[in-house]
């Protein structure tokens, strides 16, 4: 038997991460250049891509910065194309760019649900389509959407968001079950609370200097009793993207510090 550690090793190929200027995809695409991974990403801004570039640049990664709006079907096929062309063909595609919107369902209005499920979920689709072709041409694909909490559970303000992420996780197992024949391995993650700019307002220091109750919440239902990091996530995405995984499909692997299996400190 090689070394086991080998089967981990993403050394030769190219991985693409949808919106990785920072935040979770920024960590994730680190961990993958750590494993031996050609980086690509994208944006929605050249200013963001350009502050994602410096940021790769501070830790030693050359990485390949492209503007793409991930809703647009074109520039997105646009977007494979070019990486096709001047990196190599897409072996991982993390597709992790997505938004929330935080609003009573009954006070949002059918466009606000519209452009989260755009991102969250249509998005997905759109990427992992024109990305497919490809691998499996090459023989072989590695396919990981970035669920959430909210592909298992609701709560109250993110209606839009849970239903993206709810069809996010029978998308996933929906191309597994496509494509699994031409190696294709499609998975997701489903983070916990994690400390990003996305769950800034949930953790902000109220006026008098206390926690955000949410923030006091969310410690009383984590076993861990706190809030995840995004260096949390990098071994399991390194996982999902090597060869170690390669039996592992239509799996989601919650990475939630026990949330899931746990309810919740008594106050
Ligand atoms: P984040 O800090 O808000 O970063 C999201 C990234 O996606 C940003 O770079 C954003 O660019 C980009 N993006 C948004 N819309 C885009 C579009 N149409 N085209 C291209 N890029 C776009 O979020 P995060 O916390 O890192 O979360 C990343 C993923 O993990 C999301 O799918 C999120 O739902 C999921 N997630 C997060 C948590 C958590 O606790 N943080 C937990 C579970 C799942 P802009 O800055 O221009 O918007
Ligand atoms: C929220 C949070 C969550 C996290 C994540 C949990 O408002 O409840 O933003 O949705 O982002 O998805 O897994």
């Amino acid at each position: 038997m090689n070394n086991i550690l080998d089967s981990f090793s993403l050394k030769g190929k190219v991985a693409l991460i949808t919106g990785a200027s920072y935040g979770i995809g920024f960590a994730i695409a680190s961990a993958y250049a750590a494993a031996g991974a050609t980086i690509v990403f994208n944006d929605i801004r050249q200013e963001l891509v350009d502050k994602g570039l410096a940021s790769y640049k501070e830790i030693g990664i050359d990485a390949h910065g492209y503007v793409c709006d991930v809703t647009d079907e074109a520039a997105v096929q646009k977007l494979v194309a070019t990486i096709e062309k001047e990196v190599g063909v897409i072996d991982i595609l993390v597709n992790n760019a997505g938004i929330i919107k935080r609003i009573p369902m009954c006070d949002m209005t059918a466009e606000q649900f519209r452009q989260v499920i755009d991102v969250d979920l249509n998005a997905p689709f759109i990427v992992s389509k024109a990305v497919i072709p490809g691998m499996i041409r090459k023989g072989h694909g590695k396919i990981i959407n970035i669920c959430s909490m909210m592909s298992e559970l609701g709560r109250e303000t993110v209606s839009a968001y849970a239903a993206a992420k709810g069809g996010l996780k029978m998308l996933t197992r929906n191309i597994c079950s496509e494509y699994g024949e031409q190696n294709i391995q499609c998975n997701g993650i489903g983070p916990g609370y994690i400390a990003t700019p996305q769950t800034a307002p949930l953790r902000e220091r109220q006026p008098d200097g206390s926690r955000h109750p949410f923030d006091s919440f969310i410690v009383a239902k984590t076993p861990a009793a706190r809030w995840g990091t995004t260096e949390d996530l990098m071994g399991p995405a390194v996982f999902l993207a090597s060869d170690a995984s390669n039996f592992v499909n239509g799996h989601i692997l919650y990475v939630d510090g026990g949330i899931l299996a746990y309810i919740g400190k008594q106050p």
